[in-house]
């Protein structure tokens, strides 16, 4: 048996099996379309953090791991705070994300370089199908907080996000959050 709780209103996990990680700008280069920028700005800046619950080995076929992503309000250069994102190790995976606080965008891209956007806002239910890579992004003055739930052989590939990036980049418009298309890498 193990013993953990979430906080319905935050998402926080506390109990057995949580790990804590978080992701500073210093750890995101390359990751904005404003390197310049983002270089420029204070690189001990939390763009997000996630906690998730780990109670098999990662890789482990049939189990699930249950987590939180908080994504902090604020922007590089016009472009939203946001988590690197990526597809699944094993493509077939699909996950489950709701948002239980702030509001934001889930950017969506399928193997075919379509990109697409779906808003969050408290309680709004995400399936990620397989073969779709996932990024979340924070359009609102305050902490985006989600859920998520993958299988624990799903495993992230981060290398085919990295090489070709996402094809639409979710920036500020005139105060809207707009998808813009990224220049080709
Ligand atoms: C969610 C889940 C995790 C993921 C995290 C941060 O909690 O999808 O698997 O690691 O968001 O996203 P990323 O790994 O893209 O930085
Ligand atoms: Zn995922």
């Amino acid at each position: 048996m193990s013993y953990a709780t979430v906080d319905l209103l935050t998402g926080h996990l506390e109990g057995d099996g949580i790990a804590d990680s978080s992701k500073l700008l210093s750890q995101l280069a390359n990751v904005f379309a404003d390197e310049a920028c983002r270089a420029a700005m204070d690189q001990d800046t939390i763009v997000y953090e996630v906690q998730s619950q780990q109670l098999v080995k990662e890789g482990e076929p049939g189990g699930l791991f249950f987590g939180t992503s908080n994504v902090m309000p604020g922007k590089v250069g016009q472009e939203y705070f946001m988590t690197k994102g990526h597809y699944h190790a094993k493509r077939e995976c699909a996950e489950y994300y709701w948002c239980i606080q702030g509001k934001g965008a889930l950017i969506l891209m399928d193997e075919a370089g379509n990109t697409t956007m779906e808003p969050m806002f408290p309680g709004s239910l995400h399936y990620i199908p397989g073969y779709v890579a996932h990024r979340l992004a924070n359009t609102g003055d305050e902490v985006l907080r989600v859920g998520a739930c993958w299988p624990s052989d799903a495993g992230h590939d981060y290398g085919s996000i990295v090489e070709t990036s996402f094809s639409a980049r979710l920036m500020d418009v005139d105060g809207v959050p707009t998808l813009v298309p990224a220049e080709k890498k």
